[in-house]
């Protein structure tokens, strides 16, 4: 898309930065499917240490790594544990049904952080009526509910419940670093409890393409298997895995930047009219506003934006998300409250 759009919809939008496009250029490269691609090898060790695991897999896509994550840890016909708007049940196109045979069961949550107590609930026991209840998933940070973060010590408690149960724990860190990075923690405290993790590289950390997916030796070849069945075992991948080294070293700490414009513009939107917005919730980078009907709809106020020259994403029909990143500054914010306050007036 052309400039100058002020793009708020998704920190996805991010362009590589001109050092990612260096090292993608000069990278070594092999052929991944053989395990001869130094930089795809190089960036998975590297994923690996960072969450504190064994080993780690590059894949195409969050979606990608969510679905060969869940595939590893089930077996079809198994029931998996999720919350009621996540990611993996609400965005994946259905994949962990469509293709690994797997049932639902949704949790409730406060603003996408469910209990222990919650996930003891939701199993049913040994029953021959029943399935097999082998995979809780959870979303840290979690999008639909705005970006709000799991403490350690909340993924602690729930990952406990679950093993008590037998279960595996995945999560969907699409965002882990942002959570990481709010509370000024080690994203390890948030990944050690857990069997498995997905995170993106081509969200708030501005690479292009890719996720990664980090667990056990052992699950992690599982997982690459499943890759292989999905059409994801590429060829020269270190072209783009290169630009994901550089995500993961050099552009984790910059994510306060982006919680802190999305605090601010937050914190301005709350005084415009028939707009709503929950600070509670507004954690990181991820601001959702709901649209009062006295005035219209998200899609009408999306509309109005958009002759102003500013995206955005509708998360309902009253309700519409701003994502700040790498890509969007204090002028852009700027340019987006002076719009909503002549929008709304
Ligand atoms: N989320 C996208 C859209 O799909 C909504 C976005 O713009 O936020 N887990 C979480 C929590 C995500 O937010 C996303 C992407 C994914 C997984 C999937 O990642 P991709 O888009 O790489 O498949």
């Amino acid at each position: 898309m052309e400039q100058p759009w002020i793009n708020f919809r998704s920190d996805t939008v991010t362009l590589p930065t001109a050092e990612m496009r260096e090292a993608m250029a000069q990278a070594e490269v092999g052929d991944d499917v053989y395990g001869e691609d130094p930089s795809v090898n190089r960036l998975e060790e590297l994923a690996a240490a960072k969450v504190g695991k064994e080993a780690a897999l590059f894949v195409t896509s969050g979606t990608q790594g969510n679905l060969v994550s869940v595939l590893a840890h089930t077996h079809k016909g198994d029931e998996v544990l999720l919350e009621k708007e996540s990611h993996i049940y609400y965005y994946e196109v259905g994949g962990m049904s469509a293709l690994g045979g797997l049932i639902p069961r949704l949790l409730d949550s406060e603003g996408g952080i469910f209990s222990a107590e919650a996930v003891r609930k939701a199993l049913r026991g040994d029953n021959i009526h029943f399935p097999r209840t082998s995979l809780l998933c959870l979303e840290n940070t979690h999008n639909r509910a705005g970006g709000t973060y799991w403490t350690p010590a909340q993924v602690a408690e729930v990952a406990a419940a679950a093993k008590e149960a037998g279960l595996r724990v995945h999560v969907d860190g699409a965002r882990i670093f942002n959570a990481a990075v709010a509370q000024g923690v080690d994203v390890i405290e948030l990944t050690a409890p857990v069997d498995s993790v997905q995170f993106c590289l081509s969200k708030g950390l501005g690479a292009p393409v890719g996720s990664m997916v980090a667990g056990s030796k052992e699950f992690i070849a599982r997982a690459r298997k499943w890759r292989k069945m999905l059409g994801g075992g590429m060829r020269q991948a270190g072209v783009l895995a290169a630009a994901g080294i550089i995500a993961l070293e050099k552009m984790v700490d910059r994510l306060a930047e982006d919680h802190a414009l999305a605090r601010k513009i937050g914190q301005e939107l709350v005084n415009i009219p028939f707009l709503g917005v929950d600070l509670e919730r507004l954690q990181t980078n991820i601001l959702v506003v709901s649209v009062d009907p006295a005035w219209g709809t998200a899609q009408e106020l999306l509309g109005k934006l958009r002759e102003r020259g500013i995206l955005a994403t509708d998360f309902g029909p009253q309700k519409v998300r701003f994502v700040t990143h790498e890509d969007v500054g204090e002028k852009d914010a700027a340019k987006l409250i002076k719009a909503l306050k002549e929008i709304m007036s």
